[in-house]
Formats: C-alpha cells, structure tokens, sequence
C-alpha cells in the first residue's frame, strides 16, 4: 500500500499484485551530471544499456498544474511495459528513484517485483530539514554525512549549518577562514549533500561583535566567498542570542540587502538568503507597531527568509501563531521549531512523538525545519517525522509517524526502542516550560495502581500491566546493545541504556516489595526493598558519573511518570520499615532541612531550575540572552545546615559593577553591600560570616541589563 512510501505521496494508486520485469532497464532522459541519481537506480534496479530492455523514460512535467511547479514534484507511472518520471526538476527525479526503492522488493531468487502504480507527488513546504543550530559539542563529521544520506532518503532537502559552538560560524573567528582540515571537511559536506539533492547552508553568527562597518560587511561577503569556493550555495545570517549593536532591526536589514545585492545576486546559483532576527519568537518580540519585526518586514529585500521559533523559544507551532508574525514580517515565516533540541536538558533525551505542529498551516511558512539535539542519531526519529509533516502535512498523525519511525530508525529492534522512547520524551522542568507527554500507555494503570496502594489494596490487574511494562523496560537495552547495527545510534545513547536498565529492575522490584507488603509477608518486603535500594543506588552512580556537563549534569530517564512513581512507593514503604527521621538521615533523601532555595525576584530568571549537591548551589546556566529589570535580583538562600562561603559568577558583561549591586543579609531585611573585583562580568566574593542567610545580585540602576548567565553559584559548608 501507499504506506511503505516514506513522506507519504500527495497522491498514489500502488497496486497489490507485484510483477517481475520481463527485463533490465534503459535510462534515458537523465541530465550528464546526475550521477548520483543513475547510482540510485541501478543500486535499486537492474539497469542496462543494451539488449532487449525495458524503458525508464525521464520527462519535463508539462506546465500547468500550479501544485507541480516546484522542486522536487514528480510524478512516477510503474507497469510491466515500463517506468514513466515525469520531473519538475534534478531533485524531482532524484525523488522519483527514492520512491521506487521504497517500491522495489528483492525475491530470494535474486529477481525483484514491483507493483503497478501511479503516483503525483510533491512537497507541501518548500524548505524541510534541520538547522544543526544548538549549543554544544557540535555533531561529528561522520554524523553529518550520515545525515544527509538519511535526509536524501526521505525527500529532506535543507540542511542549515550553524553549531553555536564553533567559534568559525560565531565569534570569536566568524571573519576568519576555516583551518585546513574543517575546509576540506565542509568541502565534503557539499558534495554529499549534493549527491542527496539537500541545500548545504552555510549559517553565520556575526551579532556578538559586528561593528556595522564596511570592513564587517566586506569580512562576511569574503568569508562567504571562501565558503562558495568550497562548495557552499546557500548562505544564512544568524542574529539570535546577542545584546548590544548588533541587534538593530536597520542595520541587520542593512546588511542582509547588502549581501542579497552584493552576493546573492551575483552568483547565479545559489538559493535564497536566510536570516535569523534577534526577536526570534513572540515572546521576546517587542509588540509596539514600527518596532524591530516590522522594520525588517519593511526594509528586507523580499528574497530574503527570516526565521521564526513560535510563540516562545520553545513551543508548538501553530497557525495562528505564524499569521501573527507574517504579518509584521510581510512574508511566510521559516520556521525554526527547537525540537528536540535539548542543550536546555542535557540530563535528558527527547525520544517521543513530534506532536503540537500545525497540519493546517502549509501556507503560512516557506520552510520548516528541526533544531535537533547534539546526539545526531538519537535525532532521527524526530527528523523522520518533521520529514512526514513538512512534505505531506494533511496525511501527518504524530503517534502513526512515530510508530514508523521506531521501525525505521532502529528495524532490527523495534520493539526495545519503541518502550525506551516512550518512557524518554520529557524534558524536565526548564526554564522554556516545554514539556512533553510521556509513558502514556502505563500512565492510566499506575494512577489506578497507586490509588489504590496508598490505601492499604492492591490491584492485580493494574499490577500485571506494570510488571509487565518494567519487565520490558529492564531487557530493552540489551537487545538494542545486541541487535542494532547502528552502533553510532547506541553509543549516543548509552548512559540512557545504562539508566533504563536500572530503572526497569527498580520497577520490578517496586512492584515486588508492594505485592508483599499488602499481602503482610514482611520479610520478603523486606528483602526486595534491600534490593530495590541497591538499584535506586545504581541510578544515582549512573547519574553522577556520566554526562556531566556543568549544565543538567547527569542521566535521567522515565523522569515523567515512571521514576516518580518507583521514587513515591519506595519513600512510603521505607517509613513504614524504618520510621520516617532515621530514613531520610540515612539515605539523605530530601526532608525539608537540607534543601536551599533561590532567592529571586525576576522575570527573566524566575523558573530558571537551580542545581546543587552537598557542596554548592547554582543557577543552572542559561544558553540565551539573561536580564534584571531594574531593581530585580538573583540570590540563594542556603538551607539552614548550610553556611554560605563564597559566590562564584561569570556574567560576561563589561560594565557589571556599574549596574550591580552584590549584597549579602542576616534576615532578607538589611542589606550590606559587598565589593568583588571582576573582569568582564567574571568574578568571586569570598564570605567569612556564618551569620550570612541571604546572598544576591541586584540590579541597582534604572534601567534592565543583560548579561549572559554563565554561572552563578554559591560555595557553600555545613555549619
Ligand atoms: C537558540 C538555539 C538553541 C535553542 C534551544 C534559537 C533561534 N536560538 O534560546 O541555538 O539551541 O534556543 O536552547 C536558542 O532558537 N536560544
């Protein structure tokens, strides 16, 4: 059925019945040139020049229905007396030979079948892929090409090149050319891409230190050249995530027409110019009619693409949402959707469906693509389904292409990584407040479960399920360590596999220690909670040892519903075992006592989630732009076992002493000032007095500041 053909086609009769070609195939009509696309047909088919073929006829499409007349739209006609493609252009063929494959099935006897079919087939948006756009270790060399011979495969066509943390694509080195190796290194990028008919754009981040002089307007223009010279033909300028100069709305429009003038135009084969605003998503866009999005919708050449995360950083797309931006930008959005992006959660995965994209707004943007996480692999079923939405948006069902995505991301474990990405999709709690569903097939059995245990009963039948379930989860990464022949996609992924393991063996033994309780056998209660707590311990060592980032060190898993749950009847159960005080100074599980807090008032940084262990307590760094409003401020308020004895900050602002105000308390009533000496917003302030309760940073002009919040963390002792 139409089904095995991945993006589903727009229109398609395949018939059930498979024939065997009476002969090998002629290829005729394909452009000197498209090696890449002959390669995939005879890797697809039996091909020949000679002796009694069969015809693969490649055609213009005829002019005339409008819906046609754009890259990548074929239509593809398969019977016993031959093969019919008739192209919009190379890419349209390319596609067409992508279909087929899907199409083909080889006997064992080495022949292959096809079906009968007909099939019109175009893109709903014109622009579908990613944008490599996170914060972090960027992807491998090897991940990228990877990449782009899986985008090739499922008709993806962008992929936009722009690693926050490579200092050639940002500061400081955006002017610079890349070293030796890198060249030749994107070089082959290009070329790959090519081979897979996808748009290599070449992304840069000049807003941290763009002086708007000529000499920045020719550095980009050269640099861009150097880039055309290994292979580059489509160029993108980023402007998120900068304060200062650089974010003027006429002066980024400026230097985009500029560029367009002086270099788009110029070249005659390269796609259009994309940028990335400032003002990036309607929460930081400034409403007031003239303002900062409507100057670029205003003064911005027409050509150019300007990019759009939704209603915040992190969000749904939605249709309304795009309406409201285009119009002040007076051309369709290029969505950026930060999915599944998680240089936000970095203890996590985001492993589920693709869900809270709009399938009725095909109209309102002109490209769509997926800021993906820094584990290219365990990105694929993400990108796989933003393929399925992008190319046939009204066909698009979140939890169908999900569920396709398994199978194909992972075809020799489908099942394994089926209940590991479903119990690892949400994020967390985060600053950008996405959060996702997760584990929602066992959720409805554990409320039930739990309802029901908290009052002395315990449900067999909610049980059975459960068991079941955890049974699952604790042999998943095995098979997905034996069976899968990605091994890339397991290395990505293995402290997760490690985490998962553990957390199927606590819910066994979760379930265990509950069935003997209920059923009064004490002593088997007993022996399974010894074991439940061992393997609880195995979690903690999981995540205290791997990934460890200074951003959301550690490994979590099952974080949603699964973990809290096993975390709820182990607590309960120990009190019941041990008396509720000598558990928690046992285990040192959080009582009221040893928790500090944020000591806040700001809107910015208000839900940032604070990080601590024994030895201090942080503001989890932030990636984006940080600010006080005058008179807000940032603090910490130790537990009372705790004795602050030093802050530590980094806030990358040069004038940081002039508009902060360091202050310690007693009581949260008088205040008294302290002095660090700081360099470029970095800096320490040592505290000798135990009677020290509060510690914050205030902004004492009138004005709000930015900065960036690198670290902000208070040292801290027992008392
Ligand atoms: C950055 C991006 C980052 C993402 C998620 C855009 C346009 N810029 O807050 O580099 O990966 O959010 O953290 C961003 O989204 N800043």
């Amino acid at each position: 059925s139409a089904q095995v053909v991945v993006p589903q086609p727009q229109e398609a009769t395949i018939s059930e019945q498979r024939f065997v070609p009476a002969h090998a195939y002629k290829v005729s009509g394909l452009d000197a040139g498209e090696q890449a696309t002959y390669a995939l047909f005879q890797s697809v088919l039996p091909v020949a020049s000679k002796g009694k073929t069969l015809p693969l006829k490649i055609k213009k499409l005829k002019k005339g229905d409008a819906k046609l007349q754009r890259s990548g739209a074929y239509k593809l006609d398969i019977s016993p007396k031959g093969i019919g493609i008739e192209a919009y252009d190379n890419r349209s063929v390319f596609y067409a030979a992508q279909t087929l494959s899907q199409l083909v099935q080889k006997e064992r006897n080495g022949n292959i079948t096809l079906p009968e079919a007909s099939i019109t087939d175009y893109p709903d948006v014109a622009y579908r892929g990613t944008v490599e756009g996170f914060y972090g270790d960027p992807w491998s060399h090897q991940d990228r090409l990877e990449q782009l011979r899986f985008y090739g495969k499922l008709k993806l066509n962008t992929y936009i090149y722009g690693p926050k943390d490579d200092p050639y694509h940002s500061s400081p080195h955006w002017r610079d050319p890349y070293p030796a190796m890198e060249a030749q290194q994107i070089r082959q990028l290009t070329q790959e891409a090519k081979n897979n008919k996808v748009d290599f754009v070449w992304a840069i981040h000049p807003g941290k230190d763009i002086q708007w002089s000529q000499a920045d307007s020719s550095a980009i223009i050269t640099k861009f050249n150097q880039m055309y010279d290994l292979g580059v033909r489509a160029f993108a300028v980023f402007f998120d995530d900068i304060t200062g100069v650089g974010t003027d709305a006429k002066m980024q429009a400026n230097l985009l027409n500029y560029i367009q003038r002086q270099f788009i135009n110029q070249k005659r084969d390269v796609a259009p110019l994309i940028m990335c605003p400032t003002e990036y998503n309607k929460g930081w866009a400034n409403k007031e009619p003239g303002t900062y999005l409507d100057i670029l919708g205003e003064q911005l050449d027409p050509a150019i693409h300007v990019m759009w995360t939704g209603n915040t950083v992190v969000h749904d797309i939605t249709k309304e949402g795009l309406e409201w931006v285009n119009k002040r930008i007076q051309r369709p959005a290029y969505v950026w959707w930060n999915f599944p992006v998680s240089d936000y959660v970095r203890n996590h995965l985001l492993m589920g469906p693709s869900y809270g994209i709009d399938t009725k707004a095909a109209q309102d943007m002109s490209g769509f693509v997926s800021n993906p996480m820094d584990k290219a692999e365990a990105s694929k079923p993400a990108i796989f389904s933003v393929a399925l939405y992008s190319w046939n948006m009204q066909a698009y069902d979140p939890q169908l292409a999900w569920e396709a995505a398994n199978r194909y991301v992972m075809p020799e474990a489908p099942e394994a990584f089926r209940i590991f990405n479903a119990h690892n999709s949400d994020p967390g709690p985060n600053g950008h407040h996405y959060r996702r569903d997760e584990s929602v097939e066992i959720k409805p059995y554990i409320h039930t479960f739990l309802e029901a245990y908290n009052n002395g009963k315990y449900k067999s039948e909610a049980a059975a399920r459960i068991n079941e379930e955890f049974a699952g989860i604790a042999k998943a990464p095995a098979e997905i360590r034996s069976k899968s022949r990605n091994k890339r996609l397991v290395e990505q992924i293995s402290p997760w596999l490690l985490h998962f393991e553990f957390l199927g063996k606590a819910g066994s033994h979760v379930m265990a220690m509950a069935e003997n309780r209920v059923k009064a056998s004490h002593a088997a209660a007993w022996a399974d909670y010894l074991q439940l707590e061992a393997t609880l311990d195995s979690m903690a060592t999981v995540n205290a040892t791997f990934n460890q980032n200074p951003y959301q060190p550690g490994v979590r898993t099952g974080s949603l519903v699964l973990t809290p749950f096993i975390e709820d009847i182990f607590k309960q159960t120990g009190n019941y075992f041990l008396g509720l005080a000598e558990r928690q100074s046992q285990a040192g599980i959080a009582g009221g006592t040893a928790i500090s807090t944020a000591y806040g008032k700001s809107q910015k940084l208000g839900s940032q989630p604070l990080l601590q262990n024994n030895k201090d307590i942080a503001y989890s760094p932030m990636l984006e732009v940080a600010f006080l409003d005058s008179g807000e401020y940032i603090g910490f308020k130790p537990s009372e076992a705790l004795q602050a004895t030093a802050l530590h900050f980094n806030l990358s602002n040069n004038n940081l002493l002039t508009w902060g105000a360091f202050e310690t308390s007693k009581d949260g009533q008088v205040w008294t000032k302290a002095d660090p000496t700081t360099e470029h917003g970095k800096g320490s302030i040592v505290f000798n007095d135990p009677a020290i309760k509060y510690v914050r940073l205030r902004n004492s002009s009138d004005k709000r500041q930015n900065f960036y919040l690198k670290e902000f963390r208070l040292e801290v002792k027992p008392v």
